[in-house]
């Protein structure tokens, strides 16, 4: 048993999937942090950088790229080329669109997660569209949701800062700290267990850093001030990074994200929005957009104060995007299968040509 592994989460059902693997001489691993062209995995013989892109993995046949909290196969004891070179099966991955308006493709943000938390600050107002857009990445994940309140010693109105976030949660779990109080810590510890993965996700600023240094009870993340006029963060932590946590667990730190575009996350916006999808079933039509359509319940719920607007809103606005994604993967599949086929033509009166000589 890798005992190295342990606090990093190896337990029976990923020592099973690597003895299910035949790379010999190859050692199990997680992979901690992703940089450019490497990573850091923690094996049982200590943290060492491996390639996915160099010759050995290529020679093994590696295909993908690892994220942060993958399990993965590494080769080479250490030295300038060691490789991964397979990755074990996802449990879960958390994913968005990469941010690049120019760019059509899914980013990894994390894999084999159990909880992602969506922290949100409380030395600013309430974000409920942003608290909705990631808590749908979250469910979409296959891992657990948790929303996370921070800085609650700074809240100006706790009490409504914190309904304002269970209205955005739709039923998930919120859990309210303060880091520098100490309160709610040991909440966020119960969302913990030997072997399981905690994320935090949030925007820069929010305490995701000052919350693990808490639930570790050691300064092992650097934290920075926000700044005074508009309380954003200045992006102390640059990489994703897996923590251990005296007593069991594991939690992943994430830079703050600036955006959180959606990835193919149709039943993660329908499970955060379970309540508006429950009403939708009641709507005459059911291709029903909830806009001038006759007999639509979602409109009269809204009338009705049975439904929050602005939520129904905002459910909106996530599937109007993730219908936008899907016409922009279709033009992408479209034009890849004329390259396809242009090089094909081509090919074909070449050997034509040749024939013909
Ligand atoms: N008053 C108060 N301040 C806090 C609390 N938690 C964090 N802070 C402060 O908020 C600032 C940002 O905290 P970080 O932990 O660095 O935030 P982060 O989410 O890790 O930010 P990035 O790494 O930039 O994404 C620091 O100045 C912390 O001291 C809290 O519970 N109460
Ligand atoms: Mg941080
Ligand atoms: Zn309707």
């Amino acid at each position: 048993m890798p005992d190295e592994l342990l606090p990093f989460g190896w337990d029976e059902r990923v020592a099973a999937l690597f003895a299910g693997l035949d790379v010999p001489g190859a050692v199990p691993g997680r992979v901690s942090r992703v940089d450019r062209g490497s990573c850091l995995v923690v094996t049982d013989d200590g943290v060492v950088r491996a390639s996915p892109f160099g010759a050995v993995a290529r020679q093994a046949g590696l295909s993908g790229v690892p994220a942060t909290g993958d399990w993965v196969a590494v080769l080479g004891g250490g030295g300038d080329d060691t490789g991964v070179v397979a990755i074990l099966p996802r449990r879960s991955a958390i994913s968005r669109k990469d941010p690049d308006e120019q760019v059509t493709a899914e980013q990894v943000l994390a894999a084999n997660l159990d909880v992602v938390a969506v922290v949100c600050a409380l030395d600013r107002p309430v974000g409920q569209n942003r608290i909705e857009r990631m808590l749908a990445a979250a469910w979409e994940s296959g891992a657990a949701p948790a929303v996370v309140l921070t800085k609650a010693d700074l809240a100006p109105n706790l009490g409504q800062a914190v309904a304002e976030a269970q209205a955005a949660a739709g039923g998930v779990d919120v859990v309210v700290t303060s880091a520098v109080a100490g309160d709610g810590i040991d909440d966020v510890r119960a969302l913990l267990r030997p072997s399981r993965t905690l994320a935090l996700l949030g925007p820069s600023g929010a305490g995701k850093s000052s919350l693990v240094n808490r639930l570790v009870g050691d300064e092992v993340q650097p934290t920075g001030a926000v700044r005074e006029a508009d309380a954003r963060g200045r992006h102390t932590t640059t990489a994703r990074r897996l923590v251990p946590v005296p007593g069991g667990g594991v939690l992943l730190d994430t830079p703050g994200l600036r955006s959180l575009p959606l990835w193919d996350a149709g039943s993660g916006v329908a499970a955060a929005f379970d309540d508006v999808e429950d009403v939708a079933l009641g709507c005459r039509f059911r291709d029903c957009r909830h806009e001038q359509e006759p007999g639509c319940a979602v409109r009269a719920a809204v009338d009705g104060g049975g439904l929050d607007g602005r939520r129904v809103e905002s459910y909106h606005k996530l599937l109007l995007e993730l219908d936008a994604l899907e016409v922009r993967r279709d033009e992408q599949a479209r034009r890849a299968q004329g390259r396809r086929g242009s090089k094909l033509l081509s090919e074909v009166e070449r050997l034509e040509g040749r024939r013909d000589r």
